[in-house]
């Protein structure tokens, strides 16, 4: 049995140049790990709340350490359990969620590392512990950034936060250099945004998802074949009618809709539900800053039908097991969850690992291009290998 030796938080750099907390783990055996705690630009007002990097990494090296010190990493549910106490606030505000979930990840690589385990591979045998299901090690398909506007792109552009394709990441690769030279052509200006997607200056927001299909169409792909399109609203900063993204539902072959509206629009949510069931064809209604990977807040969604996916984001709920709580929630209520990154990213690429241990169908990280993103896409395509499945 291994057990933790030290435990050290410090200040990194995380890819919009703002810091976040970084923790590292030995234990007795001679394992070092470390993780990182991302964090995002549009957030939900439910998120677990961050402190300051400072006082989280303080949190970390004179709070938590001291309790953690000599546990077996193996123990994810009893360590993430004396964080929470530790903590005492409903919303992590007291010890911060970066300071608890950097510990977190960081135990559950610790722990991986001593079972001799790929990371995957443990915490797809963790989650069927936690929910106590049969879930197999999956490769979800990329979901990739191509156009960014609202909170990720400067004032003035898009109102839509992504305009997304889902694809193999040679797909996305094609598409997004063949943007490139579209927009180059076209004067449109290759800026990137937050995430590694072009942010052009459009008249409308429909110019977004004619260029991105244009681009689709001449690198010989067809959409709904070997590519499907998707879009993050991000409602709480774009306000659109029912009837606006509805219209949009029917005019352009939509298969994804992230967070149309904001988050507590519940009943609008329900209403496009419906609308979209009419539409009879397939569709995935995800809501991420409605449900913020917390467990009530999805519970009350699930059982109201407001949407049929979730978004998975570690840092919005800071533990996990919490997470993997969510998820097991998500899968008994046949929702499908998409693990996702978020727009301020470090190189690491622990959320790869969490989709395909839990069978997630989607894995959102960005464009095919910024190599916080790319990384993790390519961790895929290294788990694949491992498995002997293609990307
Ligand atoms: C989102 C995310 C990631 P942010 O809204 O889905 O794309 O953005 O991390 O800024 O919340
Ligand atoms: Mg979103």
């Amino acid at each position: 049995m291994s057990t933790i030796k030290d435990i050290e938080a410090r200040k990194i750099l995380d890819s919009r140049g703002v810091e976040t907390v970084e923790v590292r783990i030995s234990t007795d055996s001679g394992i070092i790990v470390t993780d990182s705690v991302p964090s995002g630009t549009s957030t939900g007002s439910m998120e677990a709340v961050v402190v300051a990097p400072e006082v989280a990494i303080n949190n970390v090296n004179d709070i938590i350490k001291p309790k953690l010190v000599g546990l077996n990493p193996a123990e994810q549910g009893k360590i993430d359990q004396i964080m929470l106490e530790l903590d005492g606030t409903p919303d992590k505000s007291k010890l911060g969620a970066n300071a608890i979930l950097g510990v977190s990840l960081a135990v559950s690589r610790a722990a991986a590392a001593a079972a001799k385990m790929p990371l995957y591979r443990y915490l797809n045998s963790l989650f069927n512990l936690v929910s106590g299901l049969d879930i197999k090690p999956a490769i979800p398909t990329p979901m990739m950034v191509m156009i960014e506007g609202g909170k990720h792109a400067s004032e003035g552009q898009n109102c839509i936060q992504e305009f997304l394709c889902i694809t193999s990441l040679e797909n996305g690769g094609k598409i997004w250099n063949r943007l490139k030279r579209n927009l180059t052509r076209e004067n449109l200006g290759v800026t990137l945004g937050l995430e590694g997607g072009f942010t052009p200056k459009l008249e409308y927001d429909e110019d977004a998802l004619r260029l991105i299909m244009e681009a689709i169409n001449e690198e010989g792909l067809v959409i709904n074949e070997n590519v499907k399109l998707g879009l993050d609203i991000a409602g709480n900063h774009c306000q659109m009618s029912h009837d606006d993204v509805l219209s949009m539902a029917e005019r352009y072959p939509i298969y994804s809709l992230e967070d149309p509206f904001a988050e507590n629009e519940w009943q609008t949510w329900g209403q496009l539900k419906n609308s979209l069931d009419q539409l009879h064809r397939e569709y995935l209604l995800i809501g991420d800053d409605l449900f913020t990977t917390n467990l009530q807040r999805f519970e009350k969604g699930a059982d109201n039908f407001d949407a049929n996916g979730i978004i998975i984001k570690v840092n919005q709920v800071g533990t996990l097991t919490e997470t993997l709580t969510v998820i097991a929630k998500a899968v008994k209520s046949n929702f499908t969850h998409v693990v996702s990154h978020r727009s301020g990213e470090t190189m690491d690429t622990y959320i790869s690992d969490l989709a395909v241990a839990t069978a997630s169908k989607f894995l959102k990280s960005g464009a095919p291009f910024a190599t916080e993103r790319v990384i993790k896409y390519n961790r895929l395509r290294e788990i694949a290998q491992e498995l002997g499945k293609n990307t």
